[in-house]
Order: structure tokens, then C-alpha cells, then sequence
């Protein structure tokens, strides 16, 4: 879901009340203007009293509604701009032309390093520290923490929490640049229980794979330069210019939500990045023979 009016979480289901005043609000005085504007052309003239329609209507009216909004509005965002909370878990999200680096922030100090995608635990509060490594970009997660700009060199917080599981889409709402509209990512919120074997998982090095095809995969891998620009922990590959793929296998997606993921779009998205997204930061790689290309995108299929 990518709406903020089917909020999954206690902050989201705030603003996505504050949406629905606002429109209903808004289509109420519409209504009310309309008839006014109905009455005046279609009504035989008569004598009214301007000066009181003019103040009442013109200035009592608009700066009581607004002053009103203006506090329910303040307040919501106050409420929900609670940053610090005790326990609460903290991922740093840095906004990249064009996709989404993810960084849980471990206890013990060390940082577990993703792409594309969160995965959160129901019922426990998320803080996100945005930033962004090159131009302006925003976090858009409508369903569950609304809107906050990624500025180079600041750091913003947001705190939010789902309330049940389920997948939320979020997507750049800051247009940066060619593939603006495909810098998409997916939110999962899930059981705590499911949460922590998915972050122990999700933190332990790639499994160096035993089957000579998935071996031939990570040869290939290596020969062709992918690892300058990507890394695999457990592996030699150790580039911090695209995505870190050390569990790509488990990620729903490919190029920030362009394709799903699975090992076709993998050969795919090698062999045609400049089709599939053009003006992407990945060159395309046409030097793998077939099999090769089979292998890089079995190997990296097999990373879960
Ligand atoms: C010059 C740097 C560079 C090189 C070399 C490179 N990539 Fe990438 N790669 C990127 C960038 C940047 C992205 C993110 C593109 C986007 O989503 O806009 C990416 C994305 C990917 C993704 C999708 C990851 C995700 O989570 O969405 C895969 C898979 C991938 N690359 C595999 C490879 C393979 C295999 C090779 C070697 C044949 C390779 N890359 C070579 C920079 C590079
Ligand atoms: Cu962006």
C-alpha cells in the first residue's frame, strides 16, 4: 500500500486523519461557496449588506478556520515528531541516485547494511536518520510516517511504528534527477520474532556457496568488476557505489522497485540496466557469456 489513508501505524492513522479533515473541511466550504455564488446569479437582485458579508465572510470566516487548522495541524505534526524514543530501533536511510542505502544501527555498535527495503519489528517504535550522499532527495512512506526531505550533509530524524504486519511502498518525493520516478523502496513490517531471525540473518557475511555453478557465479562476478562497485560481505567484493548485495536473494525487488526480484530480472537487469533504467549509475554488462551471466544471476539469487 502506498496511501495515506490506509495508515498501518498509530502515527500514520494521525495524518492520515489530518487528510481527511482537510478534505472534508475543505469540500464543506466549497459546497458553501458554490451555493452563495448560485444564490447571487440565479436569485432576483435585491438589497444586501455588503460591508457585513465582506468582513464576516471575507475575514471573521477564513482567519478563524485557518487559526483552527493552523493549531490541529501544528499539534499532529508535534505528536508524531517525537524523536528519542527509549527503545526504539534506529536505521539510517541515505537517499543515492537513484535508490535507498538502509543501515540498521546494532547494539553492539556495528551496522548491518541493506538496500531498498526495511524490515520493522510491529509494535516497536522505528527512529529513521535521513541523509542523502548527492542531491536532495525525500522519504515518502505514506502508509506509515509520512514525508521528510534527505539534504546532504543534515541529518533528519523520524520516528513511526506499525501497528500489524503487512508491506508498505515508499518512493523519492523530491525529484532528483532522471530516474526520480524509479527510486521506489518497500517497508515490511513484520512479527518481532520474524524481525530478529530476519536482522541475525540479514547481518551474517554470504554463505561461500558449494555448488560449482553458484561458484562459477561468484568467479564471474569477481572477473567482471561488479565487486568496485558493490559489495558481498564474505567475499573480496567490497565497493560502496551500488547497492550491498550480500542477501540480495531475499530483497522483493531490483533498481529500487523498477523490477521484481528473481533470477531472470537479475540476468536481466546485467546484461540491460540502460534499458531497464535509463541513466542509471550501473553501466550495463554485456562481456558474460550466457552461462556466465546465468551464474552471476544464480549466485546472486542464492544470496538470502
Ligand atoms: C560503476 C558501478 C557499478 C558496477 C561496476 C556494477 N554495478 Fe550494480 N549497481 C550499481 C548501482 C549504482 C546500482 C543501483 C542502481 C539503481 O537502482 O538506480 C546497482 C544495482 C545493482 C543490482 C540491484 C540491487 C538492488 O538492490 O536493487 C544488482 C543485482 C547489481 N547491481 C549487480 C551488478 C553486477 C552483477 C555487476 C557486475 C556485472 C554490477 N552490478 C556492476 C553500480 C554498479
Ligand atoms: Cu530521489
Amino acid at each position: 500500500m502506498q496511501s495515506a489513508l490506509s495508515p498501518g501505524g498509530p502515527e500514520a492513522a494521525l495524518l492520515g486523519q489530518l487528510a481527511w479533515v482537510l478534505f472534508i473541511g475543505a469540500a464543506l466550504i466549497f459546497v458553501f461557496v458554490m451555493a452563495l455564488a448560485a444564490v447571487a446569479v440565479f436569485s432576483r437582485p435585491r438589497a444586501i449588506d455588503g460591508e457585513r458579508w465582506i468582513v464576516g465572510g471575507g475575514l471573521v470566516f477564513p482567519v478563524t478556520v485557518l487559526s483552527v487548522l493552523l493549531v490541529y495541524a501544528y499539534r499532529t505534526g508535534a505528536s508524531i515528531a517525537d524523536v528519542g524514543v527509549p527503545g526504539a530501533l534506529q536505521i539510517e536511510v541515505i537517499g543515492r541516485l537513484w535508490w535507498w542505502e538502509v543501515r540498521y544501527r546494532n547494539p553492539d555498535g556495528s551496522q548491518t547494511v541493506l538496500a531498498n527495503e526495511l524490515r520493522v519489528p510491529v509494535g516497536r517504535p522505528v527512529e529513521l536518520f535521513l541523509t542523502s550522499d548527492d542531491v536532495i532527495h525525500s522519504f515518502w512512506l505514506p502508509a506509515l510516517a509520512g514525508k521528510l526531505d534527505m539534504i546532504p550533509g543534515h541529518v533528519n530524524r523520524l520516528v513511526f511504528s506499525a501497528d500489524r504486519p503487512g508491506i508498505h511502498r515508499g518512493q523519492c518525493a523530491e525529484y532528483c534527477g532522471r530516474q526520480h520516478a524509479f527510486m521506489a523502496f518497500y517497508v515490511i513490517a513484520e512479527d518481532p520474532a520474524d524481525f530478529e531471525r530476519w536482522l541475525a540473518r540479514e547481518s551474517r557475511p554470504a554463505v561461500p556457496p558449494s555448488d560449482p555453478f553458484l561458484r562459477e557465479g561468484l568467479e564471474a562476478f569477481m572477473r567482471g568488476g561488479c565487486g568496485t562497485c558493490h559489495t558481498i560481505r564474505g567475499t573480496q567484493a567490497d565497493g560502496r557505489l551500488g547497492p550491498d548485495l550480500t542477501h540480495i536473494g531475499s530483497r522483493r525487488s531490483l533498481g529500487a522497485g523498477v523490477l521484481d526480484n528473481h533470477v531472470g530480472t537479475i540476468a536481466g537487469w546485467i546484461a540491460d540496466t540502460q534499458t531497464i533504467k535509463p541513466g542509471s549509475l550501473m553501466p550495463e554488462t554485456r562481456v558474460f557469456s550466457g552461462r556466465e551471466l546465468r551464474a552471476v544471476a544464480a549466485y546472486l539469487d542464492s544470496l538470502e
